[in-house]
């Protein structure tokens, strides 16, 4: 028997209650929020493309302090996220959901959906990544001490570009991650599993609209695992550079330390 999901009837109903006008209307509020949120329109990110470091842009980067460099990657950070939470609290359904479930969704799933995020502005040709205005490669990190991190980040990047993810796509892929069920301490997870599959049905559906397989969405679950291993690996890498440098994770944003610390 048809499910409806696909047919043109905006309101034959699927098994799991949802119809297809409500699908559209999640997509149309996921991806407006995306786009009010992500920070710099694709336009933007074309120009930028062109200015990239140099070597010598990139060699005094190399030379900063750990403690430096630290700040800047943690100030960017920190101002990335602000825009996340901005997008999730523009999510119809996360709103309601009660404050203690939104804060650990947002801090369970904040760099996930920056590193989904982050494949806008990557830029595959030359594996460079938006960095404080410029494009910058791996090895400008240097100083932070993490290229293993560092270079796991960019591979993601490489990966989820080869995706070719459209913003619609994008829009529903990063809710879907903020919306897991499966992070520890939720007080409602009936709440959440109701709301994620929603919107994991919208991203199904976008995704059968435009053609694409089923593959693609196979290849963009598949990635969950490197983006959780990337997180884990950030948390190491902070807790080390605590250890060192106390005083310096000490004058990170409170945001950073809030999330991450
Ligand atoms: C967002 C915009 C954005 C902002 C910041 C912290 C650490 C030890 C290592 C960008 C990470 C170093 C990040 C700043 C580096 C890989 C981090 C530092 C999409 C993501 C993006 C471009 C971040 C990408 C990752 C960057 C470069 O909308």
């Amino acid at each position: 028997h048809e499910t409806g999901l696909f047919s043109d009837s905006l309101l034959s109903p699927v098994p799991e209650g949802c119809s297809l006008l409500e699908i559209e209307r999640i997509t149309q509020n996921v991806l407006r929020s995306h786009l009010e949120t992500c920070q710099h329109s694709t336009e933007e990110l074309k120009r930028l493309s062109w200015t990239l470091y140099t070597t010598e842009d990139t060699r005094s980067f190399q030379s900063k302090s750990a403690e430096s460099m630290w700040q800047m990657c943690a100030n960017h950070l920190t101002n990335a996220i602000q825009y996340v939470v901005e997008f999730a609290k523009r999510i119809s359904g996360f709103m309601d959901l009660c404050q203690n479930d939104q804060i650990i969704l947002l801090k369970a799933g904040c760099l996930e959906v920056l590193l989904i995020r982050m494949c806008r502005a990557y830029n595959p040709t030359n594996n460079t990544v938006l960095f404080d205005g410029k494009f910058a490669g791996p090895q400008l990190f240097k100083a932070l001490g993490c290229d293993d991190l560092v270079t796991a980040v960019f591979d993601l990047g490489r990966g989820l570009c080869r995706l070719q993810l459209s913003d619609e796509e994008m829009a529903l892929f990063t809710t879907v991650v903020l919306l897991s069920p499966d992070r520890p301490w939720l007080t409602d997870v009936m709440q959440v599993q109701r709301l994620q599959e929603k919107v994991y049905l919208a991203l199904q559906h976008s995704l059968h609209k435009s053609g694409a397989t089923e593959e693609k969405l196979t290849k963009m679950v598949s990635k969950l695992p490197m983006m959780k291993s990337i997180c884990n690996l950030h948390i190491d890498k902070l807790e080390f550079f605590r250890l060192v440098h106390p005083e310096t994770v000490h004058s990170f944003p409170p945001l950073y330390r809030e999330v991450f610390g």
